[in-house]
């Protein structure tokens, strides 16, 4: 397949596809999909990614995600490492146990926070240590409620330990 070919065909995919949403959901629900592909509709603040030494094989990274509209988070990557997943730290019993979860929901206008000893972002089989003062690029896939996926990226700093919020919602008197 020519180059020239590759790009028709790509074109024609994606023009195929978005006349199909069209076709599927009112026009202003149409016109806010092709907005979240320009990062419209997720805010994220706070990010932050757990300092790491050599050897170490893998670290959090957190982060405050409010979704203008009803989302999922569904999937992470990260060039930084080899496997990325959305986690969850819970008390079972008596012991704090760490799974992978397939979604976090994001509730309308929610601010949904991953933070140590909560959701976060795990980041294993690291391709190299994680420096303070670096940064992290981070993808997030999120899935509106009609199936549509988009992602947005996030550069994550690389820090020891949470960066102080200046905006910090919680602390507003
Ligand atoms: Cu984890």
């Amino acid at each position: 397949m020519t180059l020239q070919c590759l790009i028709a065909a790509v074109f024609f995919a994606v023009a195929g596809w978005a006349g199909g949403v069209a076709a599927q959901v009112p026009l202003t629900t149409a016109a806010t999909i092709a907005q979240n592909t320009t990062s419209i509709a997720v805010a994220i603040d706070g990010a932050w990614a757990r300092a790491s030494v050599a050897g170490q094989k893998a670290t959090g990274a957190f982060m405050r995600i409010t979704a203008r509209q009803s989302l999922r988070l569904v999937g992470t990557d990260s060039p930084a490492a080899g496997v990325t997943e959305l986690h969850e730290m819970k008390m079972e019993g008596d012991v704090m146990k760490m799974r992978a979860v397939p979604a976090l929901a994001l509730p309308a206008g929610q601010t949904v926070e991953l933070k140590p000893g909560g959701y976060h972002v795990m980041l294993m089989d690291l391709k190299a240590p994680l420096t303070p003062g670096s940064s992290v690029p981070l993808t997030l896939v999120f899935q509106d409620a009609q199936g549509f996926e988009f992602r947005q990226q996030v550069q994550v700093p690389v820090a020891t330990r949470a960066v102080p919020a200046a905006h910090a919602p919680a602390h507003q008197h």
